[in-house]
């Protein structure tokens, strides 16, 4: 657990003329002791390897104790690095969570646990945004969507002691108002050693794309917003001066990086110039340019995860992924490889249109075109979403630990669940099997992507269709 005692703000929040920033600076100078905040990030209880081993620095959490830290006092608990949270809340004025469905089950549970010790509780995050109605029972507000977009107020409220049951923005600030964020926060843990060393960055926020079963389009609209260029650059300067070395690796946690190409290649232009490594979330439609690819290549991206989600042409009218053309799938992964880029490649089963086939001709394309790291989900409704809506009389269950897309949803139209889980098992394993990822990775640079797929390798081999019911 670290406390760290913000006496000195990491950079101060961009004050405008608005009258409620005024009075939320002149309450914030009054105060006469910081109120302390607790903030958790929960581990999730899913038997799956999502929140175990080496996890992400939880960028989300980071940015809000960024924020919060500017006037109060924070401690900083994240559970997925074995660091406990407390039964007993009473060195806390606020305790408030992040959560996302997997989780959310046990950020509610300390969420009740705090309330009950007549706590501050606010819940944040995807899950408490998409179900805000199940989420303020067990808290005390719940904030919508980004917490900048709606900290005068809520850090208003905080100050005065009239909390509202939600935060919602009535439009979403430019994201020039954000802040560097404080990795300090996250660093400062005796356990930080768990997290990747691939240091999270965000340069913009939103996806135009609109897919039914993402929750981004419901939260942020069609917005796309982005930093400043200089301000993401000098977040990775910063980074290459706090490390000592010009080669750090940044993992970018946009929606989606590349819907402005102009800000886009000149972000790209400027990290070839930095000497840093990247991985970054991309829709295909965009990289079937080779110069895109090629100037990916040479600003040091070593990985992109690509969306293909299925190769059923039908089934992706029905996701509305406009970005991808199955026409181009083959292009897109030639010109990444051609510039000696890794792809991430997620694919989806469990849809109605699936059959038995879809299984083979996935796996053919994942051999033929050597996807370095291939990511098999099961097709999973999150609450919010257009999908949820359409397919909740058919979901199986609504216990939350199990929305972490390694568990069986809805029985589909064209086989049976049991069948769909027995072809599902088998083609991870063929896919991981020690054969398939030399024939997959013959002649890859030796990085972090091998090491990914022997994990992979270890994991696919143990699992069976029970793993995900
Ligand atoms: C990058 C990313 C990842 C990365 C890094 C995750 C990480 N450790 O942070 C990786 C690749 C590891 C990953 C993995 C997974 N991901 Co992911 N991921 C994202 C993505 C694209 C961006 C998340 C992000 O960091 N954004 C930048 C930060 C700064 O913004 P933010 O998270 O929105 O946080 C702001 C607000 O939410 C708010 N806020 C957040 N918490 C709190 C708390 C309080 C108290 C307050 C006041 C405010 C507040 O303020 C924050 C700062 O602005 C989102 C899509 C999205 N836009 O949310 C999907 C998303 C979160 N992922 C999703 C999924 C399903 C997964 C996986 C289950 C996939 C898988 N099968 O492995 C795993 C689960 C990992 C886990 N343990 O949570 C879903 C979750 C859906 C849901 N309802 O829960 C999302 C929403 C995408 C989608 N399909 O809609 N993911
Ligand atoms: S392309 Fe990705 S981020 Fe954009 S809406 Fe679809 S799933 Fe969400």
């Amino acid at each position: 657990m670290q406390i760290v005692q913000s006496e000195t703000p990491v950079s101060p929040v961009n004050f405008t003329s608005d009258p409620s920033e005024e009075l939320f600076r002149q309450l914030a100078a009054e105060q006469r002791s910081r109120k302390k905040w607790l903030l958790i990030q929960p581990v999730s209880n899913t038997s799956m390897m999502v929140d175990s081993g080496t996890v992400s620095m939880p960028l989300n959490l980071i940015m809000v104790a960024t924020l919060v830290g500017t006037i109060f006092d924070v401690t900083f608990i994240d559970e997925r690095l074995g660091e406990r949270v407390p039964d007993d809340f009473s060195g806390f004025d606020v305790v408030a969570i992040t959560s996302r469905t997997l989780n959310a089950s046990k950020a509610y549970r300390i969420g009740d646990a705090a309330l009950k010790q007549g706590k501050t509780v606010i819940l944040g995050g995807v899950h408490p945004t998409m179900l805000h109605g199940e989420a303020s029972e067990h808290c005390t507000s719940v904030v919508y969507g980004e917490i900048e977009s709606i900290w005068t107020e809520l850090a208003t409220d905080v100050l005065r002691g009239t909390m509202q049951s939600i935060y919602r923005a009535k439009e979403l600030k430019p994201m020039s108002t954000m802040q560097h964020p404080d990795f300090s926060y996250a660093l400062q843990s005796k356990n930080a050693k768990k997290y990747s060393s691939r240091i999270p960055i965000l340069a913009t926020k939103g996806c135009p794309v609109g897919c039914n079963f993402c929750t981004t389009p419901t939260i942020y609209g069609k917005n796309y917003r982005y930093r400043e260029l200089d301000f993401v650059l000098d977040e990775m300067r910063y980074h290459q001066d706090r490390i000592g070395k010009k080669n750090v690796n940044f993992s970018f946690m946009d929606d989606n990086i590349s819907f402005r190409p102009k800000y886009f290649m000149t972000l790209l232009e400027e990290m070839a110039k930095l000497g840093v490594h990247w991985n970054a979330n991309i829709s295909m439609n965009f990289l079937d340019k080779p110069e895109v690819a090629e100037l990916a290549g040479r600003s040091g991206c070593d990985l992109l995860s690509i969306g293909f989600e299925s190769l059923n042409p039908e089934t992706l009218k029905t996701l509305h992924k406009g970005s991808n053309r199955l026409s181009n799938y083959q292009q897109v992964v030639g010109n990444l490889h051609k510039n000696g880029i890794a792809i991430q490649g997620y694919f989806m089963f469990g849809f109605d249109n699936d059959t038995e086939e879809s299984f083979q001709l996935t796996y053919d394309f994942i051999m033929k075109n050597k996807i370095e790291f291939p990511v098999f989900s099961l097709v999973t409704p999150f609450p919010g979403t257009p999908y949820f809506d359409e397919m909740k009389p058919r979901i199986r269950h609504f216990d939350w630990d199990k929305y972490d897309t390694y568990h069986y949803m809805f029985e589909p139209t064209n086989m049976t669940g049991g069948r769909l889980l027995e072809n599902f098992v088998k083609l991870q394993k063929e896919v991981y099997k020690g054969r398939s990822i030399m024939q997959r990775m013959a002649g890859k640079p030796l990085n972090w992507v091998w090491l990914a797929n022997y994990a992979m390798n270890r994991f696919t081999s143990k699992l069976s269709p029970e793993y995900y019911y």
